[in-house]
């Protein structure tokens, strides 16, 4: 057994050579960090088990009888609450559609070698909890408060540093009414691996910001430059500043149609009308248009949308196909009413983050 190498694990994130295959450590992760199944885009709500899942170390056990949530920093009242205390405050249930930020990260060349999600890195559900705002209030913050910062249970290195998984929230954010402090998922208790006993889900914003196993508030008074914070940026290169990543950009998906082969996934789709669906949802606004095509984006054509089962979900589309025999590519992309749309071309950057070039999958019609 060789002894694991330290100092390869300091150094800048990579970047995989020209035509480099996905290493084991990429599978390592994309094992552990499942997406979820397209055909569950049928769903409004995703079945339990079908969410997809993004841990950047262990799942820890954190153990819900001896569980507290400490909120500290610059308040006046210090709070420490037990999980029954959490419970016996008001509830309020969202629907709320998540999204990872490097969805999408894969298909970009040079791949930035992390987690390598195709476009499946989505999933809605019904999280259930009680509003952090209320929380914020009784502790009082001081006048000198900026950001909010969030501590999960979960430890681990990343490019050699050290760290609980933290991520900040401005004070005006975290004061949101609907951002919760969550306890239930699909009307269950949190699973372990979705953060139990209670995590945080931010609507609107890349997953990042919903931090799970959540053990410690912390009001600063400072923008919080945490390793996570950092991390978190669109930027050509490593050493760039960057741009904050924060809500999500807008994009369609569809279930792929008819039936797949095995192992190379190629569709195949019986000829005659077919109704193609999937569901289309955007961080910023809400989305107001939904184009499909059969010929890889030459030529649009409407969906129907439907009203989206809550503000902050994905919205279902439909669009009818005549499919007559022979080879397509069908692609979707989404608009939303702050004018933001899907790329054709999508640009590149370090960490893979935010891609949201529109999806387009080949099917083979037959008789
Ligand atoms: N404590 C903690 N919270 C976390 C993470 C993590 O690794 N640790 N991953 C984040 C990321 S990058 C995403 S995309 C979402 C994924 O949430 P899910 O696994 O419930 O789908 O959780 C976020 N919250
Ligand atoms: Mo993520």
């Amino acid at each position: 057994m060789t002894a694991p190498d330290l100092a390869a694990i300091s150094t800048p994130s990579r970047l995989a050579e020209p035509c480099e295959g996905i290493s084991l450590e990429e599978v390592q992760l994309a094992a552990r960090n499942h997406g979820m199944p397209l055909e569950a885009l049928r769903y409004d709500v995703t079945p339990p088990g079908m969410h997809y899942l993004l841990t950047h170390y262990d799942i820890p056990f954190v153990d819900p009888s001896t569980y507290r949530l400490t909120l500290g920093g610059l308040v006046s009242r210090e709070l420490s609450l037990d999980l029954d205390a959490i419970r016996s405050r008001p509830q309020v249930s969202h629907l709320v559609t998540l999204e990872c930020a490097g969805n999408g990260r894969a298909r970009l060349e040079p791949r930035p070698v992390s987690q390598p999600w195709l476009v499946e890195a989505v999933g809605t559900s019904r999280w259930t909890g009680t509003p952090l705002a209320p929380l914020l209030r009784e502790a009082e913050l001081e006048s000198s408060a900026v950001d909010v910062v969030f501590t999960g249970a979960d430890h681990g290195i990343e490019r050699g540093v050290e760290q609980d998984y933290q991520r900040s929230l401005p004070v005006a954010e975290a004061m949101r009414d609907d951002v919760l402090l969550v306890y239930e998922m699909h009307g269950a208790p949190l699973p372990p691996q979705h953060g139990s006993p209670l995590r945080l889900i931010v609507p609107g914003w890349y997953g990042m910001a919903s931090v799970k196993w959540l053990t410690r508030i912390e009001v600063v008074d400072a923008p919080f430059e945490g390793y996570q914070m950092r991390a978190y940026r669109v930027r050509q290169r490593y050493e760039d500043d960057g741009v904050p990543l924060t809500r999500i950009e807008p994009r369609a998906l569809l279930v792929p149609p008819g039936f797949p082969d095995y192992m190379s996934r190629t569709r195949v789709l019986r000829a005659g009308r077919t109704t193609v669906e999937g569901r289309a949802w955007s961080g910023w606004a809400a989305v107001n248009a939904v184009e499909v095509s059969t010929d890889g984006g030459r030529t649009w054509e409407s969906a129907d949308l439907e009203p989206a089962p809550d503000p902050r979900a994905w919205a279902r589309w439909t669009w009818t196909w005549d499919a007559t025999t022979g080879s397509y590519d069908v692609c979707v992309r989404a608009g939303d009413e702050s004018g933001r749309s899907q790329p054709v071309d999508q640009p590149w950057n370090r960490g893979g983050y935010a891609n949201n070039l529109v999806q387009c999958v080949p099917v083979a019609v037959t008789d």
